[in-house]
């Protein structure tokens, strides 16, 4: 079996270019024409093929070398005489012709390269390619254009380049958009000329590409004819011809995102400079898959946590202040937990038809008694807090009024024979809702341990997503802070939440006389699809019934 090297093939006017990806390894069986590496300039990025099938028996490059014509790439153990160097037919881009010697004919490109007046800028000959796609316009109708000023870059499955302008003059008209596939010969646009000629690196070049395309079928491959018309398009500075814009990524990573639909410009890109990879695109599609992130269009469309523009709810637009006219401000991006919940209570808030019942609770004997357990239970650590009763009474409610229990699936109501229970912790990263299992089956103090530990995991952001899911109704707990009521949103696809404030000594009339006692205020909002205002002031009376005498929990 024969050794053979596989070097990189003539690449044009390119003295150097970087290794930006390998896209083999030791060991690996290769076809002939495969992509073996991919190579990058200003102007073009271009996978470099193998000559010949084999196993790679050594690679002679790595991340970041420069490499030119000649450079080894590496080292195959051939696959027989079958696979002897790419043979007539196949691609063989090591025996390519060399590229700039060939005067012939000036190609498609100028129209006559004189004087003013319209002049048409054609694609030049870019050899065996069909249908190349154009993925950017980097110009517009109006534009000054100098001469080799790059005015499109175009795309096959082994190369990406841009196209440079033959004159210079004023864009009059453009007559190619992005996904437009061109071929040679194709009207890019229509310039009004100011210069007499193009200018000679163009001409020169653009005659390389054409000796390129008189050669041989056999040295016509992707990789040469990418160099060659890289040699176009790759004058050694051209002022305002620009790359940015355009996502950093090799042509079968684009071709790869583009079949996926994936939005190359939104992927980050982990490779060296910040070049998108092919896991990169995978990685991305996977997180918009499993809801994690979400495109800009998918972001245009649904609500965000900002409130999007409401442009999906035809709404008219969101106001747009420019604050700093009015006095110092600072501007800070919201963290990921505020933006997801955001987008959740947006989503809650407007599709639920939700209502809010106000009640208070006498609580005054079930205070007394949660004193005193704390301080029997002193030297155990666990302190029993309120909001563990209020879970008790709550899973009692719950199972009289299973409805209050229940999740809207269509048409269907689902009654959930288990009783998790929600309650919102406040953390310094923002709102989140560790869940309580199985309430019904657990002691109050049971539930204020569990429920101290989910707090604090909760706060040192450690709670995991099984921690945060399968609540059949939730809690949300103002009392250790404040306020007398509020509107709580419901937690969808839960149907019902109820809200607690700050309990107060209040004269309550117990028809004699006014007695002092400890009200709870509660707030309970629930879907209106599902529950009716009878059903939830009901709802509210027994639970005020039980917190007033907790030994109800018991019946
Ligand atoms: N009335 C009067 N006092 C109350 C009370 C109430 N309803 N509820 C709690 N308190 C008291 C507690 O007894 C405690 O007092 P002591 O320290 O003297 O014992 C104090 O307030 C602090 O309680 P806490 O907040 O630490 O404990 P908790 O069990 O009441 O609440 C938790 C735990 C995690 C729910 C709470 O810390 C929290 O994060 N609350 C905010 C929830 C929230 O942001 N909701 C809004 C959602 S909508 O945006």
């Amino acid at each position: 079996m024969a050794l053979l090297e596989v070097k990189v093939p003539d690449i044009g006017d390119f003295d150097e270019v970087t290794v930006i990806e390998l896209m083999v390894k030791v060991g690996d069986t290769v076809k002939a024409d495969q992509s073996l590496i991919t190579v990058e300039s200003d102007k073009a990025s271009m996978e470099i093929p193998s000559s010949t099938a084999g196993v790679v028996k050594e690679l002679r490059v790595n991340l970041g070398d420069k490499v030119k014509e000649g450079s080894v790439v590496l080292v195959v153990e051939a696959a027989g005489a079958a696979a002897a160097p790419a043979a007539a037919g196949a691609s063989a881009p090591v025996v390519a012709a060399p590229v700039a010697a060939a005067a012939a004919p000036a190609p498609v490109a100028a129209a006559p390269a004189a004087a003013s007046g319209p002049i048409e800028i054609r694609v030049p000959d870019i050899g065996d390619f069909k249908d190349v796609v154009v993925i950017e316009v980097m110009v517009k109708a109006g534009d000054s254009v100098k001469v080799e000023q790059s005015l499109i870059t175009v795309e096959s499955d082994k190369a990406s380049m841009e196209i440079p302008s033959s004159h210079a003059g004023v864009l009059k008209d453009l007559k190619v958009k992005v996904g437009d596939t061109v071929n040679i010969g194709d009207l890019l646009a229509i310039l009004e000329g100011t210069v007499s000629a193009a200018a000679a690196p163009v001409a020169a070049a653009a005659a390389a590409v054409a000796a390129l395309a008189s050669a041989p079928a056999a040295v016509a491959t992707p990789t040469a004819v990418a160099a060659a018309v890289a040699a176009v398009a790759a004058p050694a500075h051209v002022p305002g011809a620009s790359t940015l814009g355009l996502p950093h990524a090799s042509p079968s990573v684009r071709k790869f995102a583009r079949e996926l639909g994936v939005p190359l410009d939104e992927v980050k890109g982990n490779g060296p400079k910040g070049r998108i990879t092919q896991d990169d695109v995978q990685t991305f599609t996977k997180a918009v898959m499993s809801g994690a992130a979400q495109t800009k269009a998918q972001a245009a469309k649904a609500p965000a946590a900002s409130g999007g523009d409401g442009a999906a709810l035809g709404l008219i637009p969101w106001p747009k202040v420019d604050f700093a006219k009015f006095g110092p401000i600072e501007r800070k991006e919201m963290g990921r937990i505020k933006k997801i919940s955001g987008a959740n209570l947006l989503r809650n808030a407007i599709m639920i038809p939700a209502v809010t019942n106000h009640d208070d609770a006498d609580i005054t004997d079930l205070e007394a008694f949660r004193v005193s357990t704390n301080k029997e239970n002193e030297k155990s650590g666990v302190k029993v807090t309120m909001l563990a009763f209020l879970i008790k009474a709550c899973v009692a409610a719950l199972k009289k009024y299973p409805e209050f229990n229940s999740s809207l699936d269509g048409d269907a109501i689902v009654y959930k024979n288990y009783w998790h229970i929600g309650f919102a912790a406040d953390t310094p990263n923002g709102l989140m809702v560790p869940v309580i299992r199985d309430c019904d089956k657990k002691g109050v103090l049971q539930i204020s341990q569990e429920m101290g530990e989910l707090a604090k995991k909760a706060r040192d952001g450690k709670l995991g997503p099984a921690e945060m899911t399968g609540a059949t109704f939730t809690i949300s707990s103002l009392g250790g802070i404040g306020g007398k009521y509020f509107t709580p949103i419901i937690n969808a696809p839960e149907v019902a939440i109820l809200g607690v404030c700050k309990s107060t000594m209040e004269p309550v009339w117990d028809g004699k006389a006014f007695q002092p006692r400890l009200m709870l205020p509660l707030s309970l909002t629930w879907d209106h699809r599902v529950i009716d205002g009878a059903a939830a002031a009901r709802f509210n009376a027994f639970l005020g019934q039980i917190l007033s005498d907790f030994r109800r929990v018991l019946l």
